[in-house]
């Protein structure tokens, strides 16, 4: 008998169809012609698993894998007898622990070179903002009148470690939780003990035949979440700012117009920033300007992607050349000449698009080596061996560069670089910097409530798109938006993050941005400056008037195009400090199920947030609002709002 052959077309994809981004789109064109795939193609040609997509699998021992059923839940329970609630919590809580491995392993690498930089043995950094070491470090208790930096360096230092080691009683950055809301961790036992400690327990609770009770598997989500929202995302912030400087507001030019197509052009794409520190001295190291010349360019081109790109450009202004589903589009310009690339998000296939097209990818951490990669190790104790020669092989392709260029002349300006502590000098004045008029302005209506709009970007959504409508429906809702990471970038794309963009807001909005002179859209950093957002809100509730923890404040979260991790990480860490936060994309559980009722309705009755889902950014503004509207008539400021908008029709009755 002879046997058909089924050949299995390859779906194609309509680049305007999966995503916003016109550079990206046009990259993809080009990626057509030139015969490239990216992950957008693979996305199209990968079905997901419908099973492992509902959380409804587990692979935890050899009897198994077991596969239970997501339209019937409860009819079938695996060999050992785990029902759907115990292996649906123990797949998210792995996902807890993995993302909050990632952000506090990454706080630990900053705060090794911050030791190293204290105790003299590494040079080449220093301490260039000592008002943000006091600050930090009185914020936890450490004596800092009338000492020397260096012994206040070396005390926090000491306490910060316990992020991590801490085997007994809570982590240093507890200090800094709302007094309530502190109160509803410690009667919940919640409050983290160190990373380490957190994470074991749970790798351990989640093993074959332990916890197997999901509220009790809950708890210990809860608590190493916190570990990486209060620890190690925290620590990573606050340590990047005391050796790197604390953001400012800078105008920044983002997307793929920053490549310039006579220079030599580098990007460092990741997330720790002690590499791009390096490589921009490098690049402006005199003698490889030169060499750069001589190969024929006008100079050297540093901009940043991703996470690090977001630090650099807040930091320092440097040019962002796009966010994570364009990594490998950028490659297709054939004008990126070196990618450096550290730890997370880094997708496998850039190494076959980098070879394509000849430029060197570039790896620099010893956690991540990828085949087909060159690794170049930095080390700390010397940075300049590994970016000088990263500038040098860079230079070399363009000397020898082949493939055919194309750079979308697309380029974006906006104002980004606001850190908690501008935010209150913005909104206070240089006398008296507080989050007073912030409050005021929420009390009085004006602001109907702020949303943190972060994360990833999602080849199952189309790029960019879920970001840009959210947002654009929250601020026409008075609600102010402070952003991160892709999502971040995603709105500068839109150019959403500039001032003039305040006339895409409501009235309320418009008027203070324009009064302030601020984007109604503010960018934070990088997703570990998430914390950045929890410690806003932690300010907002001691300034007063808007309730005693931060679960009564009229905020809410949301990762429209979520994919990693991490992503989980935040939003239960944003969940467990007490706020109302909006996932995309899909959800990694099985609604009505005991596990899905906890998460979206149960946490929130012990005095914590609770989780929201919807894959359409419309619906998910409108259950943010909603959210956000029940907690001001909790506080009794739903009036204030109603009056000031009446008054500001009247107003502009009046003027017309
Ligand atoms: Ni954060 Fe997602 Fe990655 Fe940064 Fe971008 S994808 S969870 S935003 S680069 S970490
Ligand atoms: Fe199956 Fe239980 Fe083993 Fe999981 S732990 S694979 S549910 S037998």
């Amino acid at each position: 008998m002879e046997k058909k052959k089924i050949i299995s077309k390859k779906k194609e994809i309509n680049p305007s169809d999966v995503t916003i981004c016109d550079a990206t789109a046009q990259m993809l064109e080009k990626a057509k012609r030139d015969g490239v795939e990216t992950a957008f193609d693979r996305a199209a040609n990968m079905k997901a698993c419908p099973i492992g997509a509902d959380s409804a699998c587990c692979k935890h021992c050899s009897m198994g894998p077991c596969r239970l059923s997501s339209k019937d839940p409860y009819g079938k329970v695996g060999v050992c007898g785990a029902t759907i609630d115990t292996i649906m919590a123990r797949n998210f809580a792995r996902m807890v622990a993995s993302g909050s491995a990632a952000h506090t392993d990454h706080g630990m690498s900053m705060l090794d070179l911050f030791r190293e930089v204290v105790k003299g043995n590494i040079t080449d950094y220093e301490i260039k903002d000592p008002d943000k070491l006091e600050e930090v470090a009185s914020s936890i208790g450490i004596e800092v009148e009338g000492r020397e930096i260096n012994d206040i360096a070396m005390d926090l230092y000491k306490e910060l470690e316990r992020t991590y080691t801490q085997v007994e009683g809570e982590i240093p950055f507890a200090k800094r939780v709302p007094e309530k809301t502190l109160e509803t961790w410690r009667k919940l036992g919640i409050v983290p003990r160190g990373a380490m400690r957190e994470i074991m327990e749970l790798m351990h609770r989640t093993h074959m035949g332990v916890d197997q009770d999901y509220e009790n598997i809950t708890t210990q989500i809860n608590r190493t979440a916190l570990a990486d929202g209060w620890g190690g995302s925290m620590v990573a912030t606050e340590i990047s700012d005391i050796l790197f400087g604390t953001p400012s507001p800078v105008s920044v030019e983002v997307n793929m117009g920053v490549l310039k197509e006579d220079h030599v052009n580098i990007i460092v794409h990741g997330h720790e920033p002690n590499l791009f520190e390096s490589i921009l001295v490098s690049v402006n190291e005199p003698t490889l300007i030169d060499a750069a010349k001589k190969a024929g360019a006008a100079g050297i081109n540093l901009v940043g992607m991703c996470c690090s790109g977001a630090e650099m450009m807040s930091r320092h202004g440097i040019p962002h050349v796009g966010n994570f589903m364009s990594t490998e589009a950028v490659l297709i310009t054939g004008a990126v000449d070196a990618m450096t690339v550290d730890v997370q998000c880094i997708k496998q296939g850039l190494a076959k698009v980098a070879e394509c097209y000849g430029t060197h990818l570039i790896t620099t951490n010893p956690r991540c080596h990828i085949e087909g990669a060159q690794h170049m190790e930095l080390d700390e104790h010397n940075p300049s061996a590994c970016t000088d020669e990263i500038v040098i092989k860079a230079i070399s392709r363009f000397k020898n560069r082949t493939a055919t260029i194309e750079i979308p002349s697309i380029k974006n300006i906006g104002v980004h670089g606001f850190s908690h502590e501008y935010i209150n000098y913005m909104l206070g004045g240089s006398f008296r910097a507080s989050y007073t008029p912030l409050n005021d302005n929420i009390i009085n209506g004006r602001i109907r409530g702020v949303a943190g709009v972060v994360g990833c970007t999602n080849p199952r959504v189309k790029q960019d798109w879920a970001h840009v409508e959210l947002v654009k429906e929250l601020i026409k809702k008075d609600v102010l938006v402070l952003q991160t990471g892709c999502s971040q970038i995603a709105l500068a794309k839109a150019g959403l993050t500039s001032p003039e963009a305040a006339i895409l807001a409501g009235p309320g909005l418009q008027e203070v941005c324009e009064t302030v002179g601020m984007p109604p859209v503010l960018g934070m950093g990088s997703c570990v400056d998430n914390s950045r957002i929890l410690i806003a809100a932690s300010a907002m509730v001691r300034e007063g008037g808007l309730g005693h923890s931060i679960a009564e404040l009229p905020v809410a979260g949301a990762a429209p195009e979520w994919m990693s991790e991490k992503a989980i990480s935040i939003g239960q860490y944003f969940v467990a400090s007490g706020v109302y936060t909006v996932f995309g994309v899909t959800f990694p559980i099985i609604k009505e199920t005991k596990f899905h009722k906890l998460l979206f309705e149960g946490l929130e009755k012990q005095g914590l947030g609770k989780w929201g889902f919807s894959p359409d950014p419309k619906e998910m503004a409108r259950m943010m609002i909603a959210h956000i509207d029940k907690k001001r008539r909790e506080l009794g400021i739903d009036k204030a709002r109603e009056r000031v908008l009446m008054d500001m029709a009247d107003r502009q009755a009046l003027e017309a």
